[in-house]
């Protein structure tokens, strides 16, 4: 079966662009693949974070993976920092890696702005334990929203450095986008994002959830209520293509169009169709939430089972580099 890994940070609250954008499809993939997923909690420590939240908040990322639907018996769950041979891989991938490379991802220019007084190595090297996250575990394919694909693209980019200079033993892994790879924050500009706190997270209840639709941003162009608008540049009408079927959406692309249907109105037809995705995910995720012992089972049956793979694979790696093995 071929294989997929790919990972979540825990950096807060998880958001419909992570949903529909990555863990949705995550879903869907597990009856075709082998499937390894990863709260990244080392990629999360590379900006600043409150240390006395880390712990809940990575149990909290994997409580929410499971309410979505997935589980130990399609997927492999776990935490990264509780499979060591990730940093280590990294490190070796280090070497491989053009200095120029990483300096051009927009994700380390973007971040190195928004994080001025904290530009570190780890903010740089970011991509390459990403490398490092789904080449330890030979992992084809990788399922991730939009913003990541310059990442993988450099995942292959190290792949082929690693092989060429010692022996081919890495795939060069391909993403897989979702039917919904970037959602837009409720400002209308900037990715959903957790940091940027632009988003609309899956738990929320019902009423938080109405009033950030209620005030987020669609056709900028259409000011009053008779002024046709374009779905083509809505972020509502992006995640009404993520959430409805068909018939809504032509009756929605028409309607704006013609201002037969105004931006309210459309936003109260996706809001009932989040609610029926969204409410059961909540339900589940509550009910996960009075065992968390149970979390930490899953979390822990999956860092064995990829340890297993990880170690493997280090051992073919060290080798491979010609390292003295005792
Ligand atoms: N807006 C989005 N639309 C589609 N997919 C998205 N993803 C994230 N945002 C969107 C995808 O979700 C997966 C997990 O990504 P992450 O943990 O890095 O989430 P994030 O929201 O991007 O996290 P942060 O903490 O807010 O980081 P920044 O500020 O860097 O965005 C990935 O597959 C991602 O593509």
């Amino acid at each position: 079966m071929k294989r997929i890994f790919s990972g979540i940070q825990p950096t807060g609250d998880i958001h419909l662009g992570n949903y529909v954008g990555a863990i949705r499809n995550w879903v869907y993939l597990t009856g075709e693949y082998d499937c390894i997923f990863c709260v990244v909690d080392y990629h999360a420590i590379t900006v600043e974070y409150p240390i006395e939240e880390m712990r809940r908040r990575t149990l909290d990322a994997a409580l929410i993976l499971l309410a979505c639907g997935l589980s130990p018996e399609n997927a492999n769950i776990f935490v990264q920092s509780h499979v060591r041979e990730h940093t280590e891989l990294a490190w070796i991938f280090d070497t491989v890696t053009p200095i120029g490379e990483v300096e051009r991802m927009t994700q380390f220019k973007d971040k190195a702005k928004q994080h001025r007084s904290n530009i570190n190595m780890g903010l740089m090297s970011y991509p390459v334990l990403q490398a490092a996250d789904i080449l330890l575990y030979k992992a084809g394919f990788v399922p991730v929203g939009e913003d990541q694909v310059q990442h993988i693209e450099l995942s292959r980019e190290i792949a082929r450095k690693f092989n060429g200079r010692f022996k081919p033993i890495f795939p060069e892994p391909q993403e897989i986008l979702s039917m919904a790879p970037k959602i837009l924050g409720v400002d209308g500009q900037s990715k959903m994002s957790k940091t940027l706190n632009n988003y609309i997270g899956i738990l929320e209840e019902e009423g938080e959830i109405w009033e950030k639709l209620r005030t987020a941003v669609t056709d900028v162009n259409r000011v009053r209520r008779n002024d046709p608008g374009d779905p083509a540049v809505c972020n509502i009408y992006t995640i009404h293509r993520a959430f409805s079927d068909n018939n809504m959406l032509l009756e929605i692309d028409k309607g704006c169009k013609t201002a037969g249907i105004g931006c309210i109105d459309c936003k109260k037809m996706l809001f009932g169709n989040l609610k029926n995705e969204l409410t059961p995910i909540r339900e589940k995720a509550l009910a996960l939430g009075k065992d968390m012992g149970y979390i930490e089972d899953v979390l822990a049956k999956g860092a064995a089972a990829c340890g297993a793979i990880a170690k493997t694979t280090m051992d073919e790696v060290r080798e491979t580099l010609g390292l003295y093995i005792p």
